[in-house]
């Protein structure tokens, strides 16, 4: 069966990793249809609207989205793509791999981040010249579906249970109610959970990563943890993540649009080739979807590296790197 794929490069180096991504996806031989589409701040220059009308049907109907970067239209572009896929999680593996010179070499953990409300919610007002406001929306609904996903994950994954990370001692009512219903969900298919404080949880995990494995956050706060926990394993160009929905997913590096090196032809792919790779197990392609993990970690162990890394090697060479690996 033929996988139908909507590819948005979108801005900045979007327009150098995604291409590499489909080259690693177009060597390896499984029927796929891809659906070229655009989105961006480019896009917004061109016709005022940065999301398309065509690029959001095509992501809200294709199996799944392969996804850049978005500048300043960050907000127009990545939470309706999010939402065109029906994403209630996404998932930011932070790992650092054989060969990289990370601050944390011993780092290995998944930040499930809540997807879909928290201050992301759009309820955004400027009020008057010195006054603006957010509404911080937190459902049971939202938190139930998580913890859910959560459990299951750490089942499939053979964890012992999960950790918790929320400011529920002082945003009482919407972080109360996401603890509430995570542990609460989770307790009742007898996943073990541990809570701790956002912010706490910011300094435990540069001290020591190895008490964490799983971590269930809200919206806005796994955004920030998990570019923290970047800079635990190499920087932003390591970090993938799979937004997933119920029928379809999202797969998209953490990392923005990177305007200072964009255009250099020096981006690291890999943090996008492991997007891939994602997308290719979330297709059911694990063996594939293997392959292609393998393939990048040689790389980044052996070499060559983009400049991020400690290297000089371009997208390209990196990208002919792993190709020639798999
Ligand atoms: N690769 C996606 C991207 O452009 N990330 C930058 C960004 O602003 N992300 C916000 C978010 O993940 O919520």
């Amino acid at each position: 069966m033929t996988d139908e794929i909507t590819v948005i490069p979108g801005d900045g180096i979007g327009q150098e990793v995604i291409p590499a991504a489909v080259e690693v996806l177009d060597s390896l031989e499984i029927d796929f249809e891809f659906h070229e589409a655009d989105a961006g701040d480019h896009v917004e220059a061109e016709t005022g609207e940065a999301l398309p009308e065509e690029t959001y049907e095509l992501a809200a109907s294709t199996d799944a989205t392969l996804f850049g970067a978005a500048g300043e239209t960050a907000a127009d572009v990545i939470l309706p793509l999010r939402t065109a896929v029906d994403s209630f999680v996404n998932v930011r593996p932070a790992k650092a791999y054989p060969g990289v010179d990370a601050l944390r070499p011993e780092t290995d953990l998944v930040f499930l981040r809540e997807n879909t409300e928290g201050v992301y919610s759009g309820h955004e007002d400027r009020l008057s010249d010195d006054l603006s406001t957010l509404t911080r929306v937190v459902t049971s609904s939202a938190s139930e579906q998580l913890a859910e996903f959560a459990c299951e994950f750490v089942d499939e994954g053979n964890y012992d249970g999960f950790h918790v990370a929320h400011k529920a001692n002082v945003m009482r009512e919407t972080d109360g109610r996401f603890r509430d219903t995570v542990v609460s969900v989770a307790d009742e298919r007898g996943v073990e959970t541990e809570e701790v404080l956002m912010d706490a949880f910011a300094t435990h995990v540069c001290l020591d990563p190895t008490q964490f494995d799983v971590v269930v956050c809200p919206n806005l706060a796994g955004d920030v943890l998990s570019d923290l926990a970047a800079g635990l394993v190499g920087g932003l160009g390591m970090l993938p993540s799979a937004n997933i929905g119920p029928d379809r997913g999202l797969f998209e590096p953490v990392h923005g649009s990177a305007p200072d090196i964009a255009g250099e032809g020096v981006a690291n792919p890999a943090a996008t080739i492991v997007s891939a790779a994602m997308m290719l197990e979330y297709l059911g392609h694990d063996e594939e979807g293997l392959r292609v993990r393998d393939a990048v970690e040689g790389v980044l162990e052996d070499g060559p590296r983009t400049p991020d890394l400690g290297g000089d090697a371009s997208t390209e060479d990196v990208t002919n790197a792993i190709v020639d690996r798999l």
